[in-house]
């Protein structure tokens, strides 16, 4: 134990990784006690580093407390895809694995990964195996690490979106954890002579003070909502050639209801790198947190929050002594959209590129709408890669005009060909929720849909159906749909009841603000109906729908994340 941690002081986490032996703890016991479907507790949150959450299931919770039985213990695998990059085969991998141990369905999160829901803890090391056989691993994709680094969804458009892939991969690959405690537990390879030897260059025995998220994009798209990052860097082109980063810190989604000192926060821009040192500030901004950040109350833990502690001036200029030289002045840059541009492109080389809309993020087959079907035989027959966005969607990228057209066939054939989506679908996000997050309040992606369907018809009625709206819904305040970023956004206070936020806009750099609380489904729509009647008669000509309710003055738009109510 280390006589100088007060550990009083800090949360019961940070004890939890000082003791677990760089992240080993009791996990090998706790897969192998017979008698439980769940871990030791210390185990549960060390499997996080592991990529695999916990989870029991929320649908049958009464029942099975009525009949005295222990929760449905499963856990939520979630896999570690750098920029969203895997090849068919991967693909078909991922599939043939949910279908063996989870629970049938692919879930594309907001931040270009994988997740598998519902598998046992008798299955998770055959699973992890089966990932590890096609070279994947579920290594940092939670926990006190280094996230999933996204990068603009599609490296097939040309050279520059290779390169931020590539950059994207080494970041997330040089920001890795040392330990072998991973390969050790789940792919049975030999201990080391001494593993309480192990060292975490990077991280130290206690990790960072919380979860650390990167991005990378190339303007005019903002496709990985590059505000909301612990990190960001933004690509300068100059002549077709990506001449450096503007870099960006301190943006998050989470808060908490209750605690007005919890806040969505947009990065702000502090300066820029060149190419050639993009790991090296990935590095130094990561350790300045790791020093810094409050390990006390893991609510207030996030960079955010250190930045807003010491300002950001100070901030810089410990940013600077850790890399030994000054970031250059940031450069101009301009964002036109966020989320996905849909549809086929011809990319540079004349090979094609399809985006394709994937409501919820949610790979299955329903209702003749068999879409994991369509995906399956798609990757039989192409070479070309499947990216996946940061908006939940996917991108079959890098086919031939011949492999074009096989795909159209299997599309139509599973009846999943793109047909019309409203603008406002296209720009729909809904976290997991309810039934398998156990943070979640309320319905999202299970609701999300039907109440589209009815805001569309308002829409619809004023000639607006085309009209692309950033609409996002989570079932708790946490925010991992990046509601704080739609134009109209949603956040679950309980069953059936929503906080309606308006005013983020169309590029995604502006956090919209509370409009009313607590509503239901009839009170969102009496609430939305006039709004969207006046948006069709008295918008300015392009003007877009978060920009109209802030001149409109429906909501005041909020300039410091610490401003924001909810
Ligand atoms: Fe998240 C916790 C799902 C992206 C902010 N998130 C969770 C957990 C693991 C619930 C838990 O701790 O028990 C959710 C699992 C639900 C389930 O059943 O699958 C969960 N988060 C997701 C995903 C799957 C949402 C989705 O539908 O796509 C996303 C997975 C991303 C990935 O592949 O790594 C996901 N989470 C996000 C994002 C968006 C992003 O990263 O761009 C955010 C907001 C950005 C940010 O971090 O500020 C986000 N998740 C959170 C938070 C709040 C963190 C905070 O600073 O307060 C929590 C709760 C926590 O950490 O305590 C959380
Ligand atoms: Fe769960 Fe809340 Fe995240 Fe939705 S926003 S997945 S309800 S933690």
């Amino acid at each position: 134990m280390n006589d100088f941690i007060n550990w009083d002081e800090l949360s019961e986490l940070e004890r939890i990784k000082y003791e677990s032996n760089y992240l080993r703890g009791t996990l090998v016991e706790s897969l192998a006690d017979p008698i439980t479907g769940s871990l030791a507790f210390a185990d549960t949150q060390l499997s996080k580093f592991h990529g695999m959450y916990q989870q029991a299931d929320r649908d049958l919770e009464k029942e099975r407390k009525r009949q005295k039985l222990e929760p449905a213990y499963s856990f939520l695998i979630r896999v570690r895809v750098p920029g969203g990059v895997v090849s068919p085969k991967q693909w078909l991998q991922m599939d043939w694995i949910s279908e063996e141990y989870a629970n049938h369905t692919l879930k594309l999160t907001t931040r270009q990964a994988f997740q598998l829901h519902g598998v046992i803890k008798t299955n998770l090391k055959k699973t992890i195996q089966a990932m590890n056989a096609e070279l994947m691993d579920t290594i940092a994709a939670c926990g006190d690490v280094n996230r999933n680094v996204m990068c603009h969804p599609n490296p097939a458009e040309s050279e520059l979106h290779a390169e931020v892939a590539d950059t994207a991969r080494r970041i997330s690959e040089h920001l890795l954890p040392s330990s072998t405690a991973y390969h050790e537990i789940w792919l049975d390879q030999k201990l080391i002579a001494d593993s309480k030897k192990d060292v975490e260059p990077l991280y130290g025995d206690r990790y960072l003070p919380r979860k650390f998220k990167i991005a990378i994009t190339i303007p005019p798209y903002n496709d990985s909502d590059i505000f909301s990052q612990d990190l960001g860097f933004i690509a300068i082109v100059e002549k077709n050639r990506i001449v450096g980063y503007n870099v960006i810190v301190g943006g998050g989604m989470g808060t908490t209801f209750g605690m007005p000192e919890t806040y969505p926060r947009l990065a702000e821009v502090i300066g820029f790198c060149t190419s050639e040192q993009i790991i090296d500030v990935a590095e130094k901004v990561l350790l300045v947190q790791r020093d810094n950040g409050n390990r006390q109350n893991r609510k207030l833990s996030r960079l955010k929050y250190t930045i807003d502690r010491l300002g950001i001036e100070a901030f810089k200029a410990e940013l600077h002594k850790y890399l030994g030289y000054e970031l250059q002045e940031s450069k101009p840059f301009a964002f036109t959209r966020n989320g996905d541009r849909l549809g086929w492109k011809k990319g540079v080389d004349g090979k094609w590129s399809l985006s394709l809309f994937v409501e919820g993020g949610r790979v299955a087959d329903r209702n003749g709408f068999n879409l994991k079907s369509a995906l399956r035989e798609a990757a039989q027959h192409i070479n070309g890669q499947f990216i996946l966005t940061g908006n939940q969607n996917l991108v079959i990228a890098n086919v031939s005009a011949d492999e074009k057209k096989k795909i159209i066939e299997i599309l139509k054939k599973n009846g999943v060909l793109p047909g019309e989506i409203s603008g406002l679908r296209q720009n729909s996000i809904a976290c997991v929720a309810l039934n398998t997050c156990g943070l979640a309040f309320a319905e999202a992606e299970r609701y999300l849909p039907s109440l589209v369907t009815k805001i569309e018809s308002i829409l619809d009625q004023h000639g607006l159906f085309k009209e692309e709206i950033v609409i996002r819904m989570t079932g708790c305040p946490n925010g991992c749909g990046r509601p704080y970023l739609a134009e109209i956004g949603f956040v679950g206070k309980s069953e059936g009841h929503y906080n309606l936020y308006l005013g983020g806009n169309f590029n995604g750099t502006r956090l919209n603000a509370l409009y009313k609380e607590t509503l239901t489904e009839d009170e969102i729509l009496t609430e939305l109906t006039p709004i969207i009647a006046d948006y069709a008669q008295g918008r300015s000509d392009g003007e877009k729908f978060g920009d109209f309710v802030i001149r409109k003055q429906y909501v005041k738009e909020i300039i410091k994340g610490s401003d924001f109510r909810h």
